[in-house]
């Protein structure tokens, strides 16, 4: 029995989806509010400490962090496999995982904060928006306090679009060599790459890759085209749906 906690627009939950999708698993849909702040309450904290989604329960057993819960899937329900067999191939795989999550996922953070997010705080005054803040974040404290009510400045903004930048380069020169992030076979490295690529596009940043990047290009829509995606992003699922304000303006990124 696999529970999963995650939210519809977040892209660490849309990564999980996309492999509970790949490999035909069914699970039981547990969606965590977090404009509501239950991801900071004391009950779902338990379950994940940092105070983020996913969250995978199965059998007991409480999985975190997206790219671990993705590799325990495929170490528990290996017959569709999100690893290559050779060791050599999974490092390679996993190398990506890391370069992902610590580069681009993070990076897309400010965009989609700064034309998503913040228009919520409009209308609050400056006692409910510190209030607001005022919620332990244990891994976002930093995170929130820079953006403020303002939004990330200029400067942030730029390097992020440099690091995204920088990761459309990597996939570029990796998809001369394969068709796919992860090797010969839709894998790992897709899958945690195809949110934050969605994400952009949802931020009307499309021109990023198909003024520059024709293999990323081809590989955005062959991964859109694959079924696991219109599971994984079911209707509503996009940032721009969920908030009900698309399309996103490019301009808007910066404050
Ligand atoms: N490394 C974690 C990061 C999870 C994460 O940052 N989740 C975001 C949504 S994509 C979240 O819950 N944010 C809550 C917040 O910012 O307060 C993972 O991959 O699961």
């Amino acid at each position: 029995m696999l529970k999963l906690f995650h939210a519809n627009h977040s892209t660490c939950s849309q990564k999980v989806r996309l492999c509970l999708a790949e490999k035909g698993l069914k699970y039981q849909s547990q969606l965590v509010n977090l404009a509501t702040k239950e991801h900071l309450t004391p009950e779902y904290l338990a379950i994940n400490p940092n105070g983020v989604v996913p969250t995978l329960i199965h059998d007991g057993a409480i999985i975190t962090d997206s790219g671990v819960i993705c590799e325990y899937l495929d170490e528990v329900f290996p017959s569709v496999a999100m690893l290559p067999t050779d060791p050599a191939e999974r490092a390679v795989v996993r190398a990506w995982g890391r370069y992902l999550d610590e580069v681009p996922t993070a990076a897309i953070r400010v965009p989609s904060f700064n034309m998503a997010f913040l228009p919520r705080y409009d209308d609050l005054d400056d006692q409910t928006f510190q209030q607001q803040q005022a919620n332990v974040r244990p891994i976002r404290k930093q995170f929130y306090e820079r953006m403020g009510r303002k939004g990330f400045d200029d400067s942030e903004v730029d390097a992020a679009m440099d690091q995204f930048n920088a990761t459309l380069v990597r996939m570029e020169k990796r998809l001369a060599d394969a068709p796919w992030i992860s090797g010969e076979n839709f894998g790992l490295a897709d899958i945690i790459v195809l949110p934050l690529v969605d994400r952009m596009d949802d931020l009307s940043f499309a021109n990023m890759w198909e003024d520059m990047f024709p293999r990323v290009t081809d590989w955005f829509q062959r991964a859109k085209d694959r079924p696991s995606f219109t599971q994984a992003f079911y209707p509503k699922s996009r940032l721009s749906e969920f908030l009900n304000i698309a399309p996103l303006r490019p301009a808007d990124a910066s404050t």
